[in-house]
């Protein structure tokens, strides 16, 4: 019974490794792990239970994971220079949650992106934040639509005075104003909640802003973007001991009961890898994007955001309207082995989802295995062959990523 089943869920999921394996990766929200941290997944720890903290657990038989959970949390901040840090949230939205559940009260004005203007579903009314409040304002932004209008957004928080205001988001191209907009939330009591899911990588590598120097509060991510770890969250903060306790309570018993135990170990060895070598990785990130941003741009795409540099971060968003929208040519791409996703644009209402007038471009994967600007180069040129010249380019696709197969950055040469 089942067998045929079975063995063709087994065949779905080699499958899925061979064909991932051959495609340019370019969802701005995905990464791959090292062999080595991919080695200790799917361990006993996937079998067990650990609530609460190491050495304060519920269960016996944690005294394993009682280790490298502090350990993790150790070199977690090492990694960022900061006094509190929180693993246990299973994603960044878990982790989003508890904080929002923290601060938020039923009334309560917050201000976030809003979804055109790259916010994340879980900042919006549809999601976490929605659940604790309806009262959520959308920052106002410049002009080109990439950034936030600091001066209009000070007076706002001055004359609505939010509770909470949300920096960071998923289409995020460059830093947010977080010690422009930190007086006046002091002024007004309001706490700065940065989402770094997207950057956490960059940011342990020193190739972006680094918000809780800067100012924020509590700083939330993943840890599976351009941090190049285990589908996970992570919450890291300097506030006080008593307020980071309340934040603590968020995360267990507040919006998780156990926490995955067999994705902390590849948590771990990420943390170690990134200590070694995120810098030299997360620049690389940085110049890929710039220079895939540029290539796009001379093939006479609209990348946008040219008058500022294209980007800052992992990120290239291009208005591909004139060749059917977002929807469509994702779909045209991924049937050339080329994965990325469509998105709404900054001057686009929320109404046009379904098949946006952008795409989304990340670069953190492929960087990863170790493309650098000559990939970037030959990645333009090879969107702009299928967008601009109708050709067909997935078995050119599969040579060019045959010779990217290992994950660089990483200890996996070591043993
Ligand atoms: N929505 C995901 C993205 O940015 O792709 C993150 O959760």
């Amino acid at each position: 019974m089942f067998a045929s089943q079975i063995a063709r869920v087994e065949e779905i999921v080699n499958e899925q490794n061979e064909w991932r394996g051959h495609c340019l990766n370019l969802i701005a929200s995905e990464q791959v792990m090292s062999r080595r941290a991919r080695a200790v997944l799917g361990s006993d720890f996937a079998h067990r239970y650990a609530e609460g903290h190491p050495g304060e657990r519920y269960y016996q038989g944690t005294d394993k994971i009682d280790t490298i959970e502090t350990d993790l949390k150790r070199y977690m901040k090492k990694l960022f220079g900061c006094l509190h840090t929180e693993v246990r949230p299973i994603s960044g939205t878990n982790a989003n949650e508890a904080v929002f559940s923290r601060y938020i009260h039923p009334g309560d004005i917050v201000m976030a992106n809003s979804t055109p203007g790259g916010g994340h579903i879980s900042h919006q009314r549809a999601g976490s934040v929605g659940k604790f409040t309806r009262n959520i304002v959308s920052f106002p932004r410049t002009k080109d639509g990439y950034h936030l209008d600091v001066a209009k957004t000070r007076r706002l928080i001055r004359t609505i005075k939010p509770k909470l205001v949300i920096l960071g988001k998923s289409l995020f191209l460059f830093p947010e104003p977080i010690q422009e907009l930190c007086e006046v939330c002091d002024k007004v009591g309001a706490r700065i909640v940065f989402d770094g899911a997207h950057v956490l990588g960059l940011i342990a590598g020193k190739q972006f802003q680094n918000p809780l120097a800067e100012g924020a509060h509590i700083l939330v991510a993943s840890t599976h973007k351009t941090f190049p770890g285990p589908q996970r969250g992570v919450i890291l903060s300097n506030l006080p001991a008593e307020e980071w306790r309340r934040i603590d309570k968020g995360a267990f018993p507040g919006s998780s009961s156990n926490h995955h135990l067999d994705t902390l170990p590849p948590l771990l060895i990420t943390t170690f890898e990134m200590l070694a070598f995120g810098e030299a990785y997360a620049a690389q990130v940085v110049k890929n994007a710039q220079t895939l941003a540029a290539a796009l741009d001379k093939k006479g795409l609209d990348v946008q955001a040219k008058q500022f540099g294209f980007t800052q971060s992992h990120q290239v968003a291009v208005d591909v309207s004139r060749f059917g929208g977002g929807s469509a040519v994702s779909s045209l791409l991924g049937e050339n082995n080329i994965i990325l996703n469509m998105n709404l644009l900054p001057f686009e209402s929320l109404s046009h989802h379904d098949n946006p007038a952008g795409v989304r471009i990340g670069v953190q994967e492929m960087t990863r295995v170790g493309m650098k600007e000559a990939e970037m180069q030959q990645t333009a040129d090879l969107i702009a062959a299928v967008l601009m010249d109708g050709k067909r380019v997935g078995e050119e696709v599969k040579k060019m990523r045959a010779k990217f197969q290992k994950v660089q950055y990483s200890f996996d040469d070591a043993k």
